[in-house]
């Protein structure tokens, strides 16, 4: 197939555009790099040392043959471009990632807030529009997140999108019909997934379009079979307060012995997904498109689910890591349980990475070798979501700790 990657430069693009190359797809990236940019303004940098997109690209042609194609477009900006790069090149399927994905940083000022929605519901946009307007029969696979549904503790498993629902008539009699999950998004960049849903369902319905959502949990690790090729092909990895997430912080928190920052109880339970996993699901998605003027196809993007404090109590015994109890920057239910359905990727080939002592020992080593690129000072999350909570989540002198609540 001939593959556009949205955002193939970020963490799970570049091992998706590496895995589609391997596996013969002819592989075209189109990014702004704005994840670069980020990082700038964040004055952080990612734990492992990455070479520009350009570079990446040459040393993959290099070590296997295959070429990946850049083009440096913005999906959200630059319609005309993206419009002139699709009618001349006509993907059979496009992977879109292309949207700022850290609920932290789409919370941290009314700027951050109007940029995520502004890039993330236009790019997503954008693409649609423009695959209608040529008529392309084009597979869009998108990059959703199991944040849609929100972490209330509902009692019942959550459904790969749609959910059953009997309503009453007039006439007293029940009908059924299926719905999307009711969205409960609990962050500002989880709400542009949110409304990406609707979009989704509106051209699926009136143009036709194929669509995949994969809704994914919480991504650890770092190497995939391609990124290993190479030293130079190696996987952004974030540790900071905004993009580094959870499970991940932790490993190199205790890699560089600096206390596990668990927020609140650590009783939010959440999905999460090896990153080898996650490019294996894109391919499965994209081997398995929904028919055309059939429903928006979605799926789970998740194998296990666990609670934050368990995480931390496990690295912490694996390690002999310290935990520090902080006051949560979030606002999120204290504790939550989770029980998702996933069966759908499972039925179609996933074979799981679960959570193994080998593996998380692995990300530990890798995090070791680059301790010496980690300033300890953007560890603390503090992105706060409202102006109350702010005022509890700024930082001690030592810019390790959080004040504690009041
Ligand atoms: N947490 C801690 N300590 C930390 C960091 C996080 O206790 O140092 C807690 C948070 O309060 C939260 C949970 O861990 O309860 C998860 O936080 P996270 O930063 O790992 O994940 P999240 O913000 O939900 O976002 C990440 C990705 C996002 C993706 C989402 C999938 O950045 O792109 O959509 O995971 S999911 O969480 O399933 O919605």
């Amino acid at each position: 197939m001939k593959i556009a990657v949205m955002g193939g430069d970020g963490f799970i693009g570049w091992p998706t555009s590496l895995h589609l190359s391997h596996a013969g797809h002819e592989v075209h990236i189109l990014d702004n790099l704005s994840r670069r940019w980020i990082d700038t303004e964040l004055g952080v940098q990612s734990l492992t040392p990455m070479d520009s997109i350009q570079e990446r690209t040459r040393i993959w042609h290099a070590e296997t043959g295959r070429r990946i194609h850049f083009n440096l477009i913005d999906l959200a900006r630059d319609y005309e471009l993206l419009k002139n790069w699709l009618a001349e090149h006509r993907p059979d399927a496009i992977v879109h990632f292309a949207e700022q994905r850290a609920a932290p940083y789409s919370m941290k000022s009314d700027r951050h807030k109007n940029y995520t929605v502004n890039n993330n519901v236009n790019a997503t946009h954008n693409l649609l529009n423009a695959l209608v307007e040529l008529e392309l029969d084009t597979h869009l696979v998108h990059l959703g997140t199991m944040g849609v549904y929100g972490y209330s503790t509902v009692g019942a498993a959550i459904p790969e999108g749609y959910l059953p629902v009997g309503i009453e008539t007039m006439g007293g009699e029940t009908v059924s019909q299926e719905i999307l999950y009711p969205s409960n998004p609990g962050s500002i960049y989880h709400m542009t997934k949110c409304l990406d849903q609707l979009l989704f369902q509106f051209y699926a319905k009136n143009d036709r379009l194929r669509i995949t959502d994969l809704h994914q949990g919480i991504v650890w690790g770092t190497h995939t079979e391609q990124t290993r090729i190479h030293e130079q092909l190696v996987n952004r990895f974030d540790y900071d307060g905004d993009y580094g997430t959870v499970l991940n912080r932790f490993l190199i928190q205790a890699a560089i012995g600096y206390p596990l920052t668990v927020h609140g109880t650590g009783g939010q339970t959440r999905a999460f997904i090896h990153v080898q996993d996650s490019v294996r699901c894109i391919e499965i998605a994209l081997n398995n498109p929904p028919a055309r003027g059939g429903r928006v196809e979605i799926f789970n993007q998740m194998t296990e689910t666990h609670r934050v404090r368990d995480l931390a109590e496990m690295i912490s015994k694996m390690t002999g890591t310290e935990i520090a109890w902080l006051p949560n920057p979030r606002k999120e239910a204290p504790e939550n349980d989770l029980v998702v359905r996933n069966e759908k990727f499972l039925e179609l080939g996933l074979k799981p990475t679960t959570l193994g002592q080998g593996l998380l020992s692995e990300i530990v080593d890798v995090a070791k070798k680059y301790a010496y690129r980690v300033d300890r000072t953007r560890v603390p999350a503090v992105s706060a979501w409202t102006k109350d909570i702010a005022a509890t989540v700024e930082r001690d002198p030592e810019g390790m700790r959080l004040k504690s609540v009041s």
